[in-house]
């Protein structure tokens, strides 16, 4: 049985969005729809396939981020019968309020993964705690996952960090991917690779002439002219956010979202998360299952070589309702830096997978993170209406102390004169997951000393700035009195670094058919916005291994 999209609440922006996709991909995107509006944490393109049961399928894809989304659609149109765990919850029906995610100025339950207040990464204006409030524990969609010395934001849901991020699209610069990654053919990677993930993410441009005129992007063309002011470079950077749709919301014609200070808790419209685009089409070939509020804990080899997964079926209020044993021939890895590193850990350490190498678990880096803010003369004020999708960076990536600066929102609904920064630095410093056996669990061993030189990039730069503007930092944003936030980050890469961990396609080294698809393979640091080069390398092993290894059965 097919889903009806008039029953599902298929909307015509979903229509518009799909206007140019597959009739696959449209009957993926209803599947999606019509899940979520039931309620159902079994999806499929026929109900019948989705609830069978699934002891043993031929291949698994744990997380439905960017890498698990890749290896579900190609598996899919393999025609190898695949199941998707995701441990979020699916985020395509309204909730009793009409809308999907929560507004960010009034979060609810729906913000965050299971606090009891919210964690945003600015927490203070002016000293005051005026941006989080107590809320229900619930599986929100942005988690804070925090380390000693280290947090870091994830994703949870149908469509990991694309649920919650800013949609910022970034080719690396290819010498400086080739850096990092020598062992990845970089002709192919920017000849194929590339533009086939911008393609399928739907990447675009903010159309120039609208930039320059609209109020929304006050903030960017200030921090423009200031970056002019000191000698440095800014440039455009794509993004998925669909910018008509944006252009309608400035318009009055459709309903705020980017516009509409809707961003880390998720966006009700316009940005095409992964969930629109590779999940929907996955989903659409007919041959892939997702399963959602089901965390895989453990992993282990039977003696015919098939993987077993020990899932925990988890209800709204996070107890554990039942516990499953799925078997598959071939096992993918897309459960992000934190989730596939802390799987194969766990699974070395309590002798499960023995044969998995020392380099499982180390290579960790946040891409250099750090956020700071500047604040303005009241002769240029930033704008009390901001779009929360940022389409400018400071480009100093070939400068001494390299440093990549996303011009970044303050969608405080109010002038606030600050210009905000999320800096991606050339830190080298990396750091290892170790396993904490009384608490199964496991640890980042990353000490704050580690980001001092993220934050010393940062500041070299930002110094020139401010003495070019005579401007200063801003000291009221992060619940106390720094200028820069290196506590926290929201680019986790490594764990599992390609070529060591793995070979040069993400197989794990040690067993067959077991692959790591997602940020985990990249070794701490991308120079830009990292999911187009998560997207772009699943792409390539999944083109390698559905060619060359005997995936499904
Ligand atoms: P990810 O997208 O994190 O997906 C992993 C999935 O696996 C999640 O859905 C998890 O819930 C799920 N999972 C984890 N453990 C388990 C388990 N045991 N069992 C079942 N499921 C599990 O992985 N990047 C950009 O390029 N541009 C941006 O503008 C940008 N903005 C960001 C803003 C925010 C607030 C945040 C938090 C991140 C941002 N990022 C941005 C980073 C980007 O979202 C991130 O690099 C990718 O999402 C990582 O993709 P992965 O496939 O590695």
């Amino acid at each position: 049985m097919r889903p009806v999209m008039a029953n599902s609440g298929f909307s015509a922006h979903h229509a518009a969005m799909a206007a140019n996709l597959t009739r696959r991909h449209i009957l993926g995107l209803a599947a999606l729809q019509s899940a979520a509006a039931l309620g159902l944490t079994r999806i499929g393109l026929t109900p019948a396939a989705a609830a069978s049961s699934a002891d043993h399928v031929p291949a698994v894809v744990v997380g439905s981020g960017y890498g698990a989304a890749v290896a579900a659609l190609r598996l899919g149109e393999a025609g190898i019968r695949t199941l998707v765990i995701e441990m979020g919850r699916l985020w395509d029906a309204p909730g009793g309020d009409g809308r999907v995610y929560c507004p960010m100025t009034s979060p609810d339950g729906r913000s965050m993964w299971f606090k009891k207040r919210t964690e945003a990464p600015l927490s203070t204006l002016l000293w005051l705690d005026v941006i989080n409030r107590d809320i229900a524990p619930y599986p929100g969609v942005l988690d804070r996952v925090r380390y000693p010395g280290m947090s870091v934001y994830v994703g949870r849901g149908v469509g990991g960090g694309s649920l919650v991020n800013g949609g910022i699209a970034v080719t690396p610069p290819r010498a400086y991917f080739e850096e990092v990654l020598p062992g990845v053919d970089a002709q192919t990677m920017y000849g194929t690779y590339f533009p086939l993930a911008n393609r399928m993410l739907g990447t675009s441009t903010v159309p120039s002439a609208w930039f320059e005129s609209t109020e929304w992007y006050a903030y960017a063309r200030v921090a423009r002219s200031q970056a002019q002011r000191a000698g440095l470079k800014t440039v455009f950077v794509p993004n998925v956010y669909d910018f008509d749709y944006m252009q309608r919301e400035a318009a009055g014609t459709a309903t705020k979202s980017a516009l509409g200070q809707e961003v880390i808790y998720g966006n009700n419209f316009g940005k095409r998360s992964l969930d629109k685009t590779y999940l929907a089409a996955a989903l659409g070939t007919g041959n892939v299952t997702l399963h959602t509020l089901s965390r895989a804990r453990a992993i282990r080899q039977d003696a015919d070589g098939s993987y077993v997964l020990t899932v925990d079926r988890i209800d709204y209020t996070g107890h554990v309702t039942a516990t499953d044993e799925i078997s598959c021939r071939s096992l993918f890895l897309g459960a992000g830096s934190l989730g596939t590193s802390e799987l194969l850990v766990r699974a070395r350490e309590t002798g499960a997978l023995p044969r998995l190498n020392a380099e499982v678990g180390r290579g960790w880096g946040g891409n250099g993170n750090v956020m700071l803010g500047r604040a303005n003369h009241v002769w240029n004020p930033t704008g009390s209406r901001q779009s929360t999708i940022p389409v400018m960076a400071i480009d100093a990536w070939s400068d001494r102390n390299p440093v990549f600066a996303e011009i970044a929102p303050l969608p405080a609904g109010l002038e606030t004169w600050v210009s905000l920064y999320l800096a991606i630095t050339k830190n080298p410093e990396r750091a290892t997951f170790t396993y904490d056996a009384a608490r199964d669990t496991t640890v980042l061993n990353w000490t704050r000393g580690q980001s001092a030189p993220s934050v010393a990039a940062a500041k070299a730069l930002f110094d020139r700035m401010n003495l070019a503007n005579v401007t200063i930092y801003r000291y009221d944003l992060f619940g106390d009195t720094r200028a820069f936030a290196d506590d926290f980050c929201y680019h986790p890469l490594g764990g599992c670094v390609l070529g060591r961990a793995t070979d040069t396609y993400g197989r794990a080294t040690g067993y067959e058919r077991l692959y790591v698809t997602d940020g985990s393979l990249i070794p701490g640091s991308i120079g830009v916005n990292p999911f187009v080069t998560i997207t772009a390398l699943a792409e390539r092993t999944m083109a390698r291994v559905l060619a060359e290894d005997d995936v499904g059965r």
